[in-house]
């Protein structure tokens, strides 16, 4: 790439992050997670000043596998992720294009509405913040809808999904991300209930309004507020 393409690039990028930044931060500051006064819960606080342990939720050191009857394998060299919609930049995304993004180290938390929780999960991978910026979602767009590679949906308002904690991981617990927990590459969602981290995520659609997922039709809540008990609507 010519060195003037990469800067345009680079400042098309920054101009873009900046915009979500300006778009978004109020509306985060009014999510669940940001406003709730008294959150339910035991424990001392975690970083979001949360309870450590959401009301309901029972600790366990080992990780259940929660999933649909199947869980795809994806070859490298097969695997690619779309990111599409409401944006101006459609991304189509091989293996090696993931894995040039920034990455960042990140624990935290994870959280399952079938009631346990798995404390200090360390993960490797790119921030959603980060996809996004790339792909420059229109003035339009309010939400994700992700599309998993077993048919599965999840949705998400861009001030959820835009968190620095939401990340599309390859690794965890120092190692690739195992097959039955999402790998090649999941998205994770701390302040929010697991179901909203698409595994086997295929792509990434923007929206520019709501549109519920898998779960969410069949009765689990929109908005999935672990320290309100938001399991259900
Ligand atoms: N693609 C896909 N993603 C999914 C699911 C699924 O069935 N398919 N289950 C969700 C649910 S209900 C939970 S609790 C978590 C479980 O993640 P784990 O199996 O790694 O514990 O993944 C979520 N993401
Ligand atoms: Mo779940």
């Amino acid at each position: 790439m010519a060195a003037d393409d990469k800067d345009d690039k680079l400042a098309r990028v920054v101009r873009s992050r900046l915009r979500l930044r300006e778009r978004f931060d109020a509306k985060m500051q009014r999510t669940p997670a940001a406003v709730d006064a008294a959150p339910q819960g035991s424990g001392s606080a975690n970083r979001h000043g949360m309870p450590r342990l959401p009301v309901g939720q029972i600790e366990t050191q080992k990780w259940p596998v929660l999933d649909l009857g199947s869980q795809p394998e994806i070859a490298l060299a097969d695997w690619q992720l779309v990111v599409d919609g409401a944006c101006e930049q459609r991304l189509c995304l091989s293996w090696a294009d993931f894995l040039a993004l920034p990455q960042v180290d990140d624990t935290s938390d994870f959280h399952c509405v079938t009631t346990w929780s798995r404390f200090d999960v360390d993960w490797t991978g790119v921030r959603f913040a980060d996809l996004a910026a790339l792909a420059a979602p229109t003035d339009a767009a309010t939400h994700v809808l992700c599309h998993a590679y077993d048919g599965y949906t999840t949705n998400l308002p861009l001030e959820e999904a835009l968190k620095p904690d939401v990340l599309l991981v390859h690794r965890a617990d120092n190692g690739p991300l195992p097959r039955d927990h999402g790998g090649p590459v999941r998205m994770i969602t701390p302040q929010l209930y697991a179901w909203k981290g698409a595994k086997w995520i295929s792509r990434i659609e923007f929206l520019a309004g709501d549109h519920p997922g898998f779960w969410e039709v069949r009765g689990y809540s929109n908005s999935a507020h672990p320290w309100r008990n938001d399991r259900y609507s």
